[in-house]
């Protein structure tokens, strides 16, 4: 027994050695850049190579050019699989480089594998069929570990287990949000939600949002996240688990309206931030309901409509809820129908996060809040004055909510489709993602095959927004060029970038450790909640935290800084995180159906 162990040992250690020693072939590149987490046995499989910039003045980008090689690793060794020429080059503005692509779409055997340029070589990666089941599964159980006035369990939460936090049973409304309906000074209860972002407070735009693309997930794959696949205290209570994880956030933000007028409080929160090495229980300032606005209002009657349709589904669990819900979205509309131009000012001596509306339209507020109760309810009525199927498209943020409604609209087609031209509808989507294509495929972004040119705060939620927009797009009549652009997204995510960086927590090999995020931060735990999307690259506001020095690039796509101190490119946030959940979800479940 004692020797057949040390027989193991030795042999374990001899297998090491060797794989160590054929890995010491080639020299690990940050060169060369790869989804480090892996890519879909079936699908497109592309890695960024960045080359000289001098390749723009030989003939070399155009002709011959360097092949490369897929090595796969097997346990006692090594062996080329493929190998094929490098595409020409492209240049990337947004990091000043020289890139070629290397297509390996042809390798589908499942494994782990590197990608080889003469003694050069990539991180490991692995392909399989369902490749983003982890990352799927951690970024939606995230918004465990984000909850507000709740304990996070050791069984449920692991070594992140922290106390309750921050009840929300007793908020104040702030004389800023006192205009209308209730009195400044009135006493409200709104416990739940979650903790919107590296801060402890919660905001109703962005919780509307976020709320949105769990939810809209729900509507586009229903089995994605069944009851029981996440590992929370609700698993086994008979309903999804991606609706439970939802409905933490609805219970708290059904509580955030006015009960006498309808009108949204812009954000319940403290009147500065929490200091950075405090958990939620630590810190015990009075919270306050603060502004009360048409944005915030009409975002809510959007998510409340929304929410009505879907845990109707489920009364037994939440009786009288679709009711109550729909009734509420109601009153939110009439209150922004009379208050049509409330934006938020930020009262003096409160230092936390605006989500400021001030240069924007509620068009586009408008035309969700009215397109969700009119699938809801099915009154065409509510369409009038929206300019659906005709608005403007622009990239899911909370400031530009244009694109919700054209997902909705496609998710419950059935429903609609005899009350609205939906080829309209889904027209108008296409034209907005195929743009973003020509982007990626022919124009700025093609040396990545990039959509996203906007480097700016939270850069990575852009990117993951633009993937859903895509994979909606995909619903519509399952042309490949959208899941195409969904997978390559995914990938510049998860470190076929610029930075050969992978932005999604206790993913990848060169990974985000230093999240810009209070619970992180505070809980002496060396490794960040895993799954968290970190904001990524965005050279505008990094005046702010260390200043521009501090960044190895001020370039647009290399600003960013994996230091717990760069909130500016480093923070979490519910409503990038939620973007990355539709995307993850949805790719592994539509490319692994058979398996499940
Ligand atoms: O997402 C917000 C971004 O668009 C703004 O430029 C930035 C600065 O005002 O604030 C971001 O939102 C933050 C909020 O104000 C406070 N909680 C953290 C949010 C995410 O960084």
């Amino acid at each position: 027994m004692i020797l057949s162990k040390k027989l193991n040992a030795l042999l374990f250690g001899l297998a090491c050695t060797s794989s160590y020693l054929f890995a010491q072939d080639a020299k690990l590149s940050e060169k060369i850049r790869v989804n480090q987490v892996g890519y879909f046995a079936g699908e497109e499989k592309t890695a960024a190579i960045q080359v000289p910039l001098s390749i723009f003045k030989s003939s070399k980008r155009w002709g011959e050019g360097a092949s490369f090689e897929i090595v796969k690793i097997n346990p006692k060794s090594e062996k080329t699989v493929y190998s094929s020429k490098l595409q020409k080059a492209n240049y990337y503005p947004f990091s000043k480089e020289a890139v070629r692509l290397a297509d390996f779409s042809e390798v589908k055997e499942a494994g782990t594998y590197y990608l080889k340029v003469g003694d050069e070589r990539s991180f490991d990666f692995e392909i399989n069929n369902s490749i983003y089941d982890e990352v799927s599964k951690s970024a939606l159980k995230m918004f465990y570990y984000f909850r507000c006035s709740d304990e996070v369990t050791e069984k449920n939460g692991g070594q992140w287990h922290r106390p309750s936090g921050k009840p929300d049973t007793e908020v104040y409304v702030h004389e800023s949000g006192a205009y209308t309906g209730q009195k400044a000074g009135t006493k409200m209860s709104a416990p739940g939600g979650w903790f919107d972002a590296g801060d402890y407070n919660k905001y109703s735009v962005n919780a509307g949002i976020s709320t949105f693309s769990l939810l809209a997930l729900y509507e586009a794959m229903p089995q994605a996240f069944p009851d029981g696949s996440l590992d929370i205290p609700e698993s086994g209570n008979g309903v999804p688990d991606l609706l439970d994880q939802a409905w933490w956030n609805i219970k708290w933000f059904e509580m955030m309206q006015d009960p006498t007028d309808g009108g949204v409080y812009h954000k319940l929160s403290t009147m500065g931030f929490a200091p950075v090495n405090e958990l939620p229980h630590q810190h015990t300032a009075k919270r306050w309901m603060i502004g009360k606005t048409t944005s915030a209002t009409l975002n809510y009657a959007a998510t409340m409509a929304m929410a009505s349709r879907i845990f109707s589904k489920y009364e037994s669990h939440y009786p009288g809820f679709a009711a109550r819900a729909l009734k509420k979205s109601k009153m939110a509309l009439q209150w922004a129908e009379k208050n049509p131009w409330n934006r938020f000012v930020q009262p003096e001596g409160c230092s936390t996060g605006k989500y400021e509306d001030e240069n924007y339209s509620f068009v586009d507020e408008l035309a969700w809040a009215k397109t969700e109760l009119f699938i809801t309810s099915g009154d065409k009525s509510y369409l009038e004055g929206t300019a659906i199927p005709y608005l403007d498209i622009h990239s899911p943020v909370w400031t530009h909510v244009h694109a919700l409604p054209y997902i909705s609209l496609v998710h419950n087609k059935d429903k609609v489709k005899d009350l609205i031209d939906m080829d309209a509808v889904e027209q108008r989507l296409r034209e907005f993602v195929d743009y973003l294509i020509f982007d990626a495929m022919e124009a700025t972004g093609v040396a990545y095959r990039m959509g996203n040119k906007r480097f700016e705060w939270g850069s990575n939620g852009f990117v993951a927004n633009q993937a859903m927009l895509a994979l909606v797009c995909y619903q519509t009549n399952k042309d490949k060029k959208y899941l195409n652009f969904a997978i390559s997204h995914m990938d510049y995510l998860l470190g076929k970038n610029p930075l050969n960086h992978c932005f999604v927590t206790s993913f990848g090999k060169k990974k985000s450790m230093n999240v810009h995020n209070r619970l992180c931060m505070a809980d002496g735990i060396k490794d960040p909640i895993p799954g968290i999307l970190v904001g990524g690259p965005n050279p505008w506001e990094i005046i702010w935290d260390l200043g521009p020095e501090a960044y190895p690039s001020v370039l647009p796509a290399l600003s960013h800084l994996d230091s717990d101190k760069s909130f500016s490119t480093n923070e979490s946030a519910i409503n990038w995180n939620a973007a990355l959940v539709y995307v993850s979800a949805y790719l592994n479940y539509e490319l692994n159906k058979s398996t499940k």
